[in-house]
C-alpha cells in the first residue's frame, strides 16, 4: 500500500512554466496563481474520473481492451478494488489534483445480488475513506452506473417495468449513501438509458413523469440524510440511447422547471455531449449560466470529423478560451468543478500516458482561463457587446425592455421612424482577431 507502487519513477507533477521542456511538468496550470480574484486551483477544482482512468481497458466495438493495468491482476474483487484505489490515489496525489469522481461500480465490481453489492460497496468505501484521510483528496461527485447492466436495457428510472425502476432506486440509494459517506460535494445523474430507441413501443410522457418522480425521491432521500450538495443532470442527446430525454441544456432546464426540481438540481455540462447535440461547448455553458444552472463541467473534446462521444482529453485552446469567457462572466460554477471525463486513446498503452493526458488537459484549461481573462479585460472587445444593444438603454428601447410598450406602440414607432434602419456591422472578423491576438 505504498504511495509509490504503480507509477514508479514519476514524482509529483510541478508547475515549471512555459519555458520548461520537461514533459512531466505543468506549463500553464499553476495551482496557486491568482486569476480574476481566485487561484487556478479554486477556479477549476480539477477531478479525476475513476472510470476512464482506472477501469477503462480500451475495448471498442471491434476489439478487446489493450491496457494491462497492473492494478487489475487480482481475481478477488475486493483485493482488485483495493489495488485500483491504491493506484487511483497514488495518481491523483502525484497530479496534485484535489478531487475524484466515481460511479458506484467503478469502485468495486457489482455483486451477484443487491445484498452482495451493498456489502462490497460498504467495504470499499471504508477503505477509500481512509485513503481520503491520508491524502486529503476529496470527492467532487458520485453517481450510479444505471446503464451497463443488461437489466437496464429498456431504461432505469424510465423502464416500462416497475421492478427495474425499483432496482434502480435501490442502486441509487446505495450510491447516494456511498457519496455521502465519502463527503461528496455533489451527486450526478447521467441518463444514458433514459430515452428511447423507437416511439413505436414507448410512452414518452409517462416515462418522463417517472423520471421526475424518481429524481424527486432521490433528492428527498439525500436531503433527509443531511446531504447539502447539489444534484447535477448531465445532458447528452444520444448514445447509448437513440434519443435521450436530457437532450441538451435547454431541454434539461425546461424539464427541471416543469417538475419543480430547479432549486436542487443544476447542470453538469460535458464538451463532447454539447457537440453531439450540434451545439458548441460555449453554447451549452451559456444556456446553463443564463438560468443560473451552471453547476459543473465534464472536460473532454470530440473529434470534429466524426460523430460520437470520443471523450478525448481537452487540447483546443481556442474552444476552451471561449468556454472560459462564459465561465468567468458567470462567476464560475455552482458547487461543481472540472472533471476530466476523458480517456487516453486505445493505443496509448504506457502508464505515463495518463499523466501526459491530464497535464495537457489542465494546461489547456489554464491557458483558456488566462486568455479569457485578457479578452474580457480588453476594452475593444468588452465594450462591443454593450454598445451593440445601446438602443435599449434609454428612450423607447428601454420602455420595451421594461414591458411598457404594446405591439401597437411598435407599429406607431416603426410608422413614424424618419431616419430609417441603418446597417450596423456585427464586426465578427474584428472580434475573432482580438480573441486570436490574446492566444
Ligand atoms: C457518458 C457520461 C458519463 C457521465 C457519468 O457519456 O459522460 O461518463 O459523466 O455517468
Ligand atoms: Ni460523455
Ligand atoms: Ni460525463
Amino acid at each position: 500500500m505504498s504511495n509509490n507502487q504503480y507509477f514508479k519513477g514519476i514524482d509529483k507533477i510541478k508547475f515549471e512554466g512555459k519555458a520548461s521542456d520537461n514533459p512531466l511538468a505543468f506549463k500553464y496550470y499553476n495551482p496557486d496563481q491568482l486569476v480574476a480574484g481566485k487561484t487556478m486551483r479554486e477556479h477549476f477544482k480539477f477531478a479525476i474520473a475513476y472510470w476512464h482512468s482506472f477501469c477503462g481497458q480500451g475495448a471498442d466495438p471491434f476489439g478487446a481492451g489493450t491496457q494491462n493495468f497492473p492494478w487489475d491482476s487480482n481475481s478477488d474483487p475486493l483485493q482488485a478494488a483495493k489495488d485500483k484505489a491504491d493506484a487511483a490515489f497514488e495518481f491523483i496525489t502525484k497530479m496534485g489534483f484535489d478531487y475524484f469522481c466515481f460511479h458506484d461500480y467503478d469502485l468495486i465490481q457489482e455483486g451477484n445480488s443487491l445484498a452482495e453489492s451493498e456489502k462490497r460497496l460498504e467495504t470499499i468505501t471504508d477503505y477509500i475513506k481512509e485513503k481520503q484521510k491520508e491524502s486529503g483528496v476529496k470527492l467532487l461527485w458520485g453517481t450510479a452506473n444505471c446503464f451497463s447492466n443488461p437489466r437496464y436495457m429498456n431504461g432505469a428510472a424510465t423502464n416500462p417495468d416497475f421492478n427495474v425502476v425499483a432496482y434502480a432506486g435501490a442502486q441509487v440509494k446505495l450510491a447516494l449513501d456511498a457519496t455521502m459517506k465519502l463527503n461528496g460535494e455533489n451527486y450526478v445523474f447521467w441518463g444514458g438509458r433514459e430515452g428511447y430507441i423507437s416511439l413505436l413501443n414507448t410512452d414518452m410522457g409517462r416515462e418522463q413523469d417517472h423520471m421526475a418522480r424518481f429524481l424527486t425521491m432521490a433528492k428527498d432521500y439525500a436531503r433527509a440524510q443531511g446531504f447539502k450538495g447539489t444534484f447535477f443532470i448531465e445532458p447528452k442527446p444520444m448514445e447509448p440511447s437513440k434519443h435521450q430525454y436530457d437532450f441538451d441544456a435547454a431541454t434539461s432546464i425546461g424539464f427541471l422547471h416543469k417538475y419543480g426540481l430547479q432549486d436542487d438540481f443544476k447542470l453538469n455540462i460535458e464538451v463532447n455531449h454539447a457537440t453531439l447535440a450540434q451545439h458548441t461547448f460555449e453554447h451549452e455553458l451559456t444556456v446553463a449560466a443564463n438560468d443560473n444552472m451552471l453547476g459543473s463541467i465534464d472536460a473532454n473534446r470530440g473529434d470534429y470529423q466524426n460523430g460520437w462521444d470520443t471523450d478525448q482529453f481537452p487540447n483546443n485552446v481556442e474552444e476552451t478560451a471561449r468556454a472560459m469567457m462564459v465561465f468567468l462572466k458567470a462567476g464560475g460554477l455552482q458547487g461543481g468543478g472540472v472533471n476530466f471525463d476523458a480517456k487516453i486513446r486505445r493505443n496509448s498503452t504506457d502508464l505515463e500516458d495518463l499523466f501526459h493526458a491530464h497535464i495537457g488537459g489542465a494546461d489547456t484549461f489554464a491557458r483558456g482561463l488566462l486568455v479569457a481573462e485578457k479578452v474580457l479585460n480588453d476594452n475593444a472587445f468588452s465594450s462591443f457587446i454593450q454598445n451593440r444593444y445601446a438602443s435599449f438603454n434609454d428612450g423607447k428601447g428601454s420602455q420595451f425592455e421594461q414591458g411598457k410598450l404594446t405591439l401597437q406602440d411598435l407599429y406607431a414607432i416603426a410608422s413614424t421612424n424618419k431616419s430609417g434602419i441603418n446597417a450596423i456591422s456585427g464586426k465578427l472578423e474584428l472580434l475573432e482577431n482580438i480573441l486570436n491576438n490574446h492566444i
